[in-house]
Formats: C-alpha cells, sequence, structure tokens
C-alpha cells in the first residue's frame, strides 16, 4: 500500500491514538511534559543483542552515504555494544552544545515535541523494536531517535537549528500551519541530503536509521533530488510507507540554518490558499539533481 497521507490526518491519528491503548510505549508513568526514567538495565538480553545487530547492520553501512559530521560524532557516543543509556549521553551532548536528551515513552504529542526541542531538550524513545521489525518500524524506537537524531545534535550549526525548529513549531501550531512546518521537517530533519565534495550524503534521521533507503536515497534514478527551499517543500505532500519520492538537498548546514530562520508566516497565508503538491513533482525550471554512481 502506497498512500500519499497529508500530514494533518497523519498527525489527528496520532492524537485519537494518544489518549487511547493503541499507542505503543507505557504512558502510565510520564510526567507532564511526557518524560519518563529510562530503566538502562531492564532491556532483556534479547534486545541488547537486537541493538547491536541494528547498529553493525547500520554502522557498515555508513561510509561513503552519511555525511562526515554524522559519522565522526556517532564513533564518538560508543553506542555499539548496549542500548545507550540517555542520561549519560545527555551529559556529554550538554557540555558539547548545550542540549540535552530526555526520556519518553514513545510518541508525544506535537506541542509537547516542540517545547521540548525549543528548550533544547530531544526527546528520546526507550523501548526497542522488536525482532519482525528489524527492518521497518512505523513509530520511532530507541534505534531510530538515538542513532538517527543525536549524533547531529552535537554540531553547534545543526543544534541551533533544531532548537529554531522547535520555536518555529510553537509558533506553527499557534497560526493553525503545524502541517506546512511538520513536511519542512520531514524532508529535513528526517529524510535529508546534503551535498559533499565526493557527492550526495544523507543527514536525515529517517534514513540513517533505514537499511535500505540510505542506498536508495542517494543512487536510485527514481527520485527527484532538488535543492531545498522552504516554500517548495512546505507544500509538498510526503509518503510514510514507502521510500520518498522527492529529496531536498541542503548544500551545508549554514544553507538549512538560513531556510528555516525567516518568519514562516507570510509563507503561511500563501501556500494556505494553494494546491499541495504530489510527493513526485518536478516543477518547471527545478534542477533533478544527479544521483550518485
Ligand atoms: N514524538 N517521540 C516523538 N518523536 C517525534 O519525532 C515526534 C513526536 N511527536 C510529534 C512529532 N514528532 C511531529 O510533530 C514532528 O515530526 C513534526
Ligand atoms: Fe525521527
Amino acid at each position: 500500500m502506497n498512500t500519499t497521507v497529508d500530514q494533518a490526518d497523519f498527525f489527528k491519528t496520532l492524537e485519537e491514538k494518544s489518549d487511547g491503548a493503541s499507542l505503543r510505549g507505557d504512558y502510565s508513568q510520564c510526567d507532564a511534559q511526557y518524560v519518563v526514567r529510562q530503566d538502562s538495565s531492564g532491556y532483556t538480553a534479547e534486545q541488547q543483542a537486537l541493538w547491536r545487530k541494528l547498529y553493525q547492520r547500520q554502522a557498515k553501512l555508513l561510509p561513503g552515504r552519511a555525511c562526515e559530521l554524522f559519522i565522526d560524532s556517532l564513533g564518538k557516543l560508543d553506542a555499539s555494544a548496549e542500548i545507550p543509556c540517555l542520561e549519560r549521553t545527555s551529559e556529554a551532548l550538554h557540555k558539547a552544545t548545550g542540549w540535552q536528551l530526555v526520556a519518553v515513552p514513545g510518541l508525544i504529542p506535537d506541542l509537547t515535541f516542540f517545547e521540548h526541542l525549543a528548550e533544547r531538550r530531544f526527546p528520546v524513545t526507550v523501548w526497542l523494536r522488536e525482532p519482525h521489525e528489524f527492518d521497518y518500524i512505523v513509530e520511532p524506537d530507541i534505534f531510530h531517535d538515538f542513532f538517527g537524531h543525536v549524533p547531529l545534535l552535537f554540531n553547534p550549526i545543526f543544534a541551533d537549528h533544531l532548537q529554531q525548529f522547535g520555536k518555529g513549531g510553537l509558533k506553527a501550531l499557534r497560526l493553525d500551519a503545524l502541517k506546512y512546518l511538520a513536511r519542512l521537517y520531514w524532508y529535513t530533519v528526517e529524510f535529508g541530503l546534503i551535498e559533499s565534495p565526493q557527492g550526495l550524503r544523507a543527514y536525515g534521521a529517517g534514513i540513517l536509521s533505514s537499511g535500505g533507503e540510505i542506498e536508495y536515497c542517494l543512487t536510485s534514478p527514481k527520485p527527484r533530488r532538488i535543492a531545498l527551499d522552504a516554500e517548495r517543500t512546505m507544500r509538498t505532500l510526503y509518503k510514510i510507507d514507502s521510500y520518498q519520492e522527492t529529496y531536498f538537498v541542503i548544500r551545508d548546514y549554514q544553507h538549512l540554518f538560513d531556510v528555516t530562520a525567516p518568519d514562516f508566516a507570510p509563507i503561511y497565508e500563501r501556500i494556505r490558499m494553494e494546491e499541495a503538491l504530489p510527493a513526485n513533482s518536478l516543477l518547471p525550471g527545478e534542477i533533478n539533481i544527479a544521483p550518485n554512481r
């Protein structure tokens, strides 16, 4: 099944779920900000073994595919042997960029999520996927959140950008424009590509924690690859249950920062009047960047 979902529908589903029992994770112990205590010694031997398998498979795929910054930073985290203790990484991260990690039971409401980001706290889910979900999960788990998202938080420019995103999220909620900002989040933080002297590289967490898309996004001739532009990206629908049909490419992290910096209110007003673009659009005048060979 390949559906292009509109963001609003996706998040509505999550909202409906967030007070029901169908969200994964244990929400019974969390505080008002959805923070829990990670029981890092409570993971089973099977879970630790699954973590190592996930880590090893993914680490092997990184050279030549992940951006340098990610690889360097991941190496320093030293999380290959066991499911990391979030408190310990949080301390190191706080020294590096002033960010902290907080443990959460799973998906949390948009407002709370953006409040955390705006305060330089990254929510990391505590549960780990089951063995049969090795290649694919719908909701983020600790492997996606930690392996995919945490390394780049050690980079000062990316770290500032994500805090800005959190503040932008709170504003977008007030302006009833979350679906537009969520698309930008999806196409950058989750599925972004970056140019390097050696060719395209991935920096998006959804790609970096995926065994298949990390190669597909760089070398397949099928998807579009377009220079990142805030308004274009915010108009573009995306896939949640297949590889992306379009990737947006940044020149460097300053480019990402600059795209995220302006006040989006005028953009929201303009695109509210327009039809959303299908996930596979290529507009007149747009350059489709060539894949790596
Ligand atoms: N909750 N735990 C968690 N992780 C997310 O990535 C997340 C979330 N809640 C909402 C949310 N993301 C979205 O609002 C963003 O992806 C835009
Ligand atoms: Fe994510």
